[in-house]
């Protein structure tokens, strides 16, 4: 089985990062694939980056529909483009924001999150509504380390998303959901540290995509995520096109 973990943002050290959190829990024969777009921006924590990181994205789904991969896991936690690259994929495509709320879903009755930036805590509110669990959110904590900071130990940020989740723990959660991919390969340490399940949405949505294969599942491909129709595409955008590869697509799937 092979699954694409794609970073969003184009930081390489930060894929190499989410793809040791993927393969630490994907099971053997798993091949995990921890791939970075070549265009787009260094991090996303805000709306406009998160614009500009989806070309990136629908680019590294695009090239693993060519490459026969069985399943996509969106690893920015705003699970940018999710229903675009699932016009785009045959197999299941999973965002890590709801990877981890279903998970957390499941540990306790109520959950938090514990994210980057303040600015982000609307993003991740809102998402926690589009997949049904905004009634079981308690709060949404920010610990003010910028991305690309979160492992520069300089910034505190272990210690400090350890300080968040307990607010969240004692504001009357069960279990706290991290808000951003490159918090995956602390999750333990601050679980332990905190005595409570602590949720990484990279390692939950690796697992689910995988379960998702195994079973055989798909991407729905009669309705709202049919390929898109091939249409003309001006500009910088130009080479995103579909041309002849909406029709082979198409013809794959009927
Ligand atoms: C993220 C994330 O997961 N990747 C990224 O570049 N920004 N999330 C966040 N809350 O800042």
């Amino acid at each position: 089985m092979r699954i694409r973990v794609v970073n969003p943002n184009t930081t390489a050290a930060m894929t190499a990062a989410i793809g040791r959190a993927a393969a630490a829990v994907a099971a053997p024969g798993t091949v995990v694939e921890a791939v970075t777009p070549t265009t787009g921006p260094a991090s996303i924590e805000s709306h406009y980056e998160e614009a500009l990181a989806v070309p990136g994205l629908l680019e590294q789904v695009a090239l693993g529909e060519r490459d026969g991969v069985d399943a996509y896991v969106v690893a920015c936690f705003g699970d940018p483009g999710i229903d675009a690259a699932r016009e785009l994929a045959t197999g299941p495509v999973i965002g890590i924001a709801e990877a981890g709320y279903h998970a957390a879903a499941m540990l306790g009755r109520r959950f938090g999150v514990v994210t980057t930036l303040a600015r982000t805590t609307g993003r991740a509110r809102e998402l926690a509504d589009r997949y049904g669990f905004g009634s079981l959110v308690t709060e949404v904590r920010a610990c003010e380390v910028p991305v690309l900071a979160l492992h520069d130990p300089a910034s505190g940020a272990r210690e400090l998303v350890v300080e968040e989740c307990r607010a969240v723990l004692a504001g009357g959660a069960d279990a706290v959901v991290l808000g951003c991919a490159g918090m995956a390969d602390f999750c333990a340490e601050v679980s332990r540290a905190v005595g409570a399940p602590v949720v990484d949405g990279v390692a939950a949505a690796t697992v689910l995509a995988e379960s998702l294969v195994r079973l055989g599942l798909t991407t729905g491909k009669h309705g709202e995520y049919a390929s898109p129709p091939d249409k003309p595409v001006t500009g910088v955008l130009a080479g995103f096109a579909l041309g002849d590869r909406a029709a082979a697509l198409a013809g794959v799937r009927s």
